[in-house]
């Protein structure tokens, strides 16, 4: 990839938007020029605002991680919200990007939305092997969508679109929401709270759900590695290894040591588990990229929380 490239980034101010900055500040290559936007710049589910922000910049290559996201429970309550905001930032997205040639479209599935009722480890062929878990469809079919397109767009279009599917991401930057946020920083903010409140922790469901976690920093290198190097038309999981899948007991012991909580923890069992596991295979990833290293999840959390503290009052909380 030695011609120049502009590679535009959508959803460019969230979690992995605001690792990938950092990471192309070290790693950026002399013929290439990232640009990253945001809501600000334009309503993605607005197709003439999708257009006008698109052919501003004219990208040959699309790195699409627009997309409504959020933990387990917020999904609960608004999955249509979530299935029709994700299916129109994606139709509007693809189009344009279709429309006006880009060489290369890699968008974002998750390991989430793989079928609940699946023999492990799951590999990236199953996606569409069953129902995905019941607590997040919408998003799950919006995003399995993203697979159905680029299938279409390939076959009418001849257009090189993929995904990748990364697992569970955390890190700087996070939503911090204690009621909408994903695990690791919904824990973080809580445990901000129980220290300065001196109250127990409050951990939902029973912790026995696995899950492996992979830190925003690193998914970046993956994401950057990807739209220079991933060119095969079949997804590929983005993921720690199924040797370094943690139980949320185990995540929450991290948490309350690299956050010096000395309070006491309960387990709410009253509120749901969600899918007790989504172990995917790592095999795919390791033919590429034998020797990448992932940060050792303690490191991840501990560095997580740092910027947490640093930037209370500009997180989203
Ligand atoms: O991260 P999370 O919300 O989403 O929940 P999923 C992970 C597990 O952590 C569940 C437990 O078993 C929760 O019961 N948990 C314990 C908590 N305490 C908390 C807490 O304070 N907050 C939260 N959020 N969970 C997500 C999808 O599923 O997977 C997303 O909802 C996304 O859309 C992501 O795709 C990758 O891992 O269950």
């Amino acid at each position: 990839m030695d011609e120049k490239v502009t590679i535009l980034v959508t959803g460019g101010s969230g979690m992995l938007g605001y690792a990938l900055q950092r990471v192309v500040k070290v790693e950026k290559r002399p013929n290439e020029e990232w640009i990253f936007i945001n809501s600000k710049d334009g309503d993605l589910r607005d197709i003439n605002q999708t257009r006008k922000v698109i052919e501003k910049y004219m990208p040959t290559h699309v790195l699409h991680l627009a997309s409504a996201v959020s933990g387990m429970f917020r999904n609960i309550k608004f999955n249509s919200d979530v299935l029709l905001t994700n299916q129109s930032i994606n139709t509007n997205v693809y189009q344009v990007c279709k429309d006006i040639k880009v060489k290369k479209l890699i968008s974002c599935l998750s390991t989430c939305i793989y079928p609940d009722n699946v023999t492990y480890p799951i590999t990236e062929s199953m996606l569409h092997n069953g129902a995905p878990h019941i607590t997040s469809i919408g998003y799950s079919f919006s995003k399995r969508m993203l697979d159905v397109m680029n299938r279409c767009y390939r076959m009418q279009y001849g257009c090189n679109f993929l995904s990748v599917i990364p697992t569970n991401l955390y890190g700087p930057n996070d939503n911090f929401s204690l009621e909408d946020a994903h695990v690791i920083p919904g824990l973080i903010h809580k445990v901000h709270r129980c220290k300065k409140e001196d109250t127990p922790l409050i951990v939902w469901g029973t912790g026995k759900p696995l899950r492996q976690f992979i830190f925003s920093y690193d998914l970046a290198k993956l994401m950057i590695w990807a739209i220079r190097e991933y060119n095969d038309e079949e997804n590929i999981f983005f993921s720690v290894d199924e040797d370094d899948e943690i139980s949320i007991k185990e995540l929450v012991e991290i948490v309350v040591e690299e956050s010096g909580f000395k309070g006491d923890v309960v387990f709410d069992e009253t509120k749901t588990d969600g899918q007790y596991k989504k172990t995917v295979s790592t095999a795919k990833m390791r033919q590429f990229l034998p020797d990448f290293k992932f940060t050792p999840i303690r490191e991840g959390i501990r560095e997580t929380i740092r910027w947490f503290e640093e930037n209370y009052e500009t997180a989203r909380t």
